[in-house]
């Protein structure tokens, strides 16, 4: 899969995209991330990206000329659509066109999901007060937050959701890690241990030794309702759910308000 960024700070990029696991999945050619300057695009002599609203008001506006040239030298266009004086709509058929901005619809797991099955996509990190509107207009197919909070830019965003989107690749991670995780199913995951048994006094839970297969696979499976009921409720309204389940998560208290809290877990 291919991800295009248009970023004013392609260098903010390079710790997160250089490290680990997506690192190593560019190096074996399962993903490729191609970052692009913005500032390239400017056209007058100070290379300015962004100017005073129209209607006047706090902040800058990032320039639609310089983003437009921008998409366009991405996305392919020949020399004689750049140069029109008209706007040349985007063609059909094409890569979808993300914009980072707090105003977006929610990133989920779900959109992560959607998104991973393109072969290619496009992100443009917003700064300043925001973009043109024009280029939402012409050139925008989604609107992306990652958040309710507000960042100084989208570049922090479009990091978040090139990690979501690359990890769901067949072979960037091992098959059956991204199976059973959090938000796959809407339930949040099982507690885990490792060595040693007992560390500093504390002991890990006897039945994970007990080698009763099933049983720990239910254990497992009741340990995620009970922390999704405690954590997360809202969850529950979405998760597919036995009967079993339900009964499960009535005798830890769901349906009755406040929310259980940790200490009634068991
Ligand atoms: Cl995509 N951009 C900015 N600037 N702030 C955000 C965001 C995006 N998502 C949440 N907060």
């Amino acid at each position: 899969m291919r991800f295009d960024i248009l970023t004013l700070f392609p260098g903010m990029f390079a710790g997160p995209f250089g490290e680990s696991i997506l690192k190593r999945a560019q190096q074996a050619g399962l993903l490729e991330i191609a970052l692009h300057d913005i500032r390239t695009y400017a056209t007058d002599r100070h290379k300015s990206t962004d100017d005073y609203p129209f209607g006047g008001g706090a902040g800058m506006v990032m320039k639609p000329e310089v983003l437009y040239q921008a998409l366009a030298d991405v996305l392919g266009f020949g020399p004689a659509a750049q140069a029109s004086e008209t706007l040349e709509l985007l063609p059909e058929e094409r890569p979808p066109v993300l914009l980072m901005s707090p105003a977006g619809e929610p990133f989920t797991q779900r959109m992560a999901e959607e998104l991973a099955q393109q072969p290619r996509i496009i992100l443009i990190c917003g700064h300043y007060e925001g973009i043109d509107e024009r280029i939402r207009e012409c050139c925008v197919d989604r609107e992306v937050s990652i958040g309710d909070y507000v960042l100084t830019g989208g570049e922090l965003a479009a990091m978040v959701i090139v990690d979501a989107v690359a990890r769901l690749q067949p072979g960037v991670l091992a098959a059956a890690s991204t199976e059973e995780e959090s938000h796959s199913d809407y339930l949040l995951e099982y507690p885990q241990y490792t060595r040693p048994a007992t560390w500093r006094g504390q002991p890990i839970p006897a039945i994970l030794t007990s080698g009763h297969h099933a049983n720990v696979a239910r254990w497992r499976h009741e340990q995620r309702l009970l922390r999704t009921l405690q954590r997360r409720p809202d969850l529950l309204q979405k998760a597919v759910l036995s009967p079993r389940d339900r009964e499960y998560l009535r005798r830890h208290g769901w349906g009755t308000s406040p929310a259980p809290d940790d200490s009634a877990a068991s």
